[in-house]
């Protein structure tokens, strides 16, 4: 399959141009609630939806995943908390592999149980190591993984994560905070790991006002994804959106 998701990230690098994703859980959503998130992002010219969770409880990720694509033209790309959560109506996976962690099922044992029916989907598959940073609460995405984050102060570790996990071949980095964080993933830690790789780096987590979104992305984020706080409030798309396109094109 012709991939485009991916080099449509690294051409957004390239230009230094920010990204806006709204991460959407089937298990959140009513149709009528979708098409109201989805009239919202068309408006504030939202560059992807991310769809999944760390439990998807419901069994309707196929419907979701086929409204959102009926009625927009922004690309879905599935963030899943399990390898259940494949739907080939989608246009990408993101493959995450929880390298931040030292639970062997997260970093490869799922991926081999589930190898046959994710590439019989025809996605396009995107190797992305996923790094947990401590948001000061427990998340659901820390309890489910069984796996200690990498504490909110430890931009070292952090770095080195990243790095390790480009040079495994991951095309993609996202940080998270985790869903609800307190404290979302500080900037100097951004900072450190963009530094530090050439991949395009996905940050999300606790992030609930624009002005941080905006801050992220100067730090070195190239991509910033809200859930939460857009589940409480979905009028906040336009602002947070509007934050992360206004940041100054920048070249690494
Ligand atoms: C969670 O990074 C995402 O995995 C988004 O987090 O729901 O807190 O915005 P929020």
């Amino acid at each position: 399959m012709n991939a485009v998701i991916y080099p449509s990230l690294l051409n957004k690098k390239a230009q230094g141009k920010k990204s806006f994703a709204v991460l959407i859980d089937p298990d959140k959503v009513n149709k009528q609630k979708l098409q109201e998130l989805i009239a919202l992002s068309l408006d504030a010219q939202v560059d992807y939806f991310l769809v999944g969770g760390s439990l998807v409880i419901s069994n309707h990720l196929d419907e979701c995943i086929q409204q959102l694509k009926q009625n927009s033209s922004i690309p879905v790309l599935l963030f899943p908390g399990s390898p259940s959560q494949v739907s080939k109506y989608a246009d990408a996976l993101l493959y995450l592999s929880l390298i931040s962690g030292r639970n062997p099922e997260l970093l490869i044992g799922q991926h081999v149980v589930s190898a046959p029916f994710v590439k019989q989907s025809g996605l396009e598959i995107i190797p992305t190591g996923y790094i947990v940073v401590d948001g000061g609460a427990p998340t659901t995405v820390s309890y489910i993984s069984n796996a200690a984050p990498i504490p909110s102060d430890k931009d070292d570790i952090a770095m080195c994560t990243a790095m390790a996990g480009e040079m495994l071949g991951m095309k993609l980095i996202y940080m998270d905070a985790g869903s609800g964080a307190k404290t979302p993933i500080t900037e100097n830690m951004i900072q450190s790991v963009a530094a530090n790789i050439d991949i395009p780096l996905i940050v999300g987590g606790g992030i609930v006002q624009p002005e941080k979104a905006y801050l992220n992305c100067k730090a070195g984020a190239d991509v910033i994804v809200v859930g939460n706080a857009i589940e409480k409030d979905a009028s906040l798309i336009k602002e947070l959106s509007a934050a992360v396109h206004n940041v100054p094109i920048s070249f690494k």
